[in-house]
């Protein structure tokens, strides 16, 4: 039998070339490999405010974009996650194993709660749930971007507790990362992660973006004072659009060197520019030809829910019986 891989987005923005490049991409390139499940983890994205209407469309364009970015409905398995209950039950039973200490220690919780007014305790319990994700379907490989490594090594921390409190339960998970492009950097500053919810204008190209809109991003992404390409010396920015560039191109390190040594930063953005845009089309393409079918996208949410539930209620059942709660005898 095939492992099993899982790995989830939030619909809680316009996607960007960052999930594309640390995540869709991957997954879509390894697939064929697992039992394969992909999920909307809408539940995560209400961890902040989110407009209701405005959620709902986003959860159906990101199933789209997971389409149209390659993964195949008939082989994966693609899922909404609040349409599946045992995500949120299992992530109860996994809070009551997890310590305290274990939580605040993320970087993401204190990078988002610095960020909030109110912050709201889903925000901290946000890795719980996503270890229950991750350990409801067993699987035994995550394909992620490198922000997500922590919330990673928190699952096995929990997986083990769990194990180790009430008897070998759940399969412990590999992060797998991308070899390149596994952490994209804000266009416009490159000292932060490129991210769904940063406000900036020219912060992300977005996998929707129009060609012109590509283009006039990523010629303003800001740069350093130097006027070249220099490998020994990168700045912050250069690197991240070189990196851009060699993560879609699939360039080895010493094509990567032999094109861009000593180009000027002008002609570097022009040429990473016709590049996303050249990779872009036939996933633009693809998703403008899915969500002309406005039926396709739920049939696929609901095909889904159905093939996956039966694994995700098996293995509540099991947890349940571990720790003595109550079980239809
Ligand atoms: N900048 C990035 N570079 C590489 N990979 C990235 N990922 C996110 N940003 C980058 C990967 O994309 C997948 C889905 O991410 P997510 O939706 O779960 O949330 P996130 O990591 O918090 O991403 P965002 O875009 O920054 O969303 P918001 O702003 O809503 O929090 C993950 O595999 C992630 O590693």
């Amino acid at each position: 039998m095939k492992k099993r891989v899982f790995s989830g987005v939030q619909p809680s923005g316009d996607l960007h070339i960052g999930n594309y490049l640390g995540a869709l991409k991957n997954w879509a390139r390894i697939q064929y490999d697992y039992e394969s499940i992909f999920c909307i983890v809408d539940l995560h994205a209400v961890t902040v405010f989110q407009e209701p209407a405005q959620l709902l469309a986003k959860i159906r364009e990101t199933a789209a974009l997971f389409i149209a970015a390659g993964i195949d409905p008939r082989h994966s398995t693609i899922i909404a996650q609040s349409s599946i209950p045992a995500h949120a039950e299992l992530a109860w039973m996994l809070t009551c194993v997890t310590p305290f200490g274990w939580l605040g220690r993320m970087t993401q919780f204190k990078a988002k709660a610095a960020a909030q007014e109110t912050v709201g305790d889903g925000i901290f319990q946000y890795p719980v749930l996503m270890a229950a994700d991750i350990l409801l379907y067993q699987a035994a490989v995550v394909p992620v971007g490198e922000d997500q490594s922590q919330h990673l090594e928190l699952t096995r921390d929990v997986a083990q507790r769990f194990n180790s409190l009430y008897g070998e339960t759940f399969v412990m998970p590999e992060t797998s990362l991308p070899s390149v492009g596994a952490r994209i950097m804000g266009l416009d500053d490159p000292d932060v992660k490129m991210s769904k919810s940063a406000k900036g204008a020219n912060h992300a190209v977005n996998l929707l973006d129009p060609p012109d809109r590509i283009r006039k991003t990523i010629m303003r992404a800001t740069t350093d004072s130097n006027p070249a390409v220099n490998f020994p010396a990168l700045g912050p920015g250069v690197a991240n659009l070189l990196n851009i560039y060699q993560a879609f191109s699939g360039a080895s390190d010493e094509e990567m060197h032999a094109r861009f040594e000593g180009m000027r930063y002008g002609d570097l953005k022009k040429q990473v520019a016709e590049m996303v845009v050249a990779q872009l089309e036939p996933l633009q393409r693809r998703y403008a030809e899915i969500t002309s079918d406005p039926g396709y996208v739920a049939g696929i949410l609901r095909e889904g829910a159905e093939r996956v539930s039966p694994i995700a209620n098996s293995t509540v059942e099991l947890v349940k019986r571990r720790m003595g709660l109550y079980v239809e005898p």
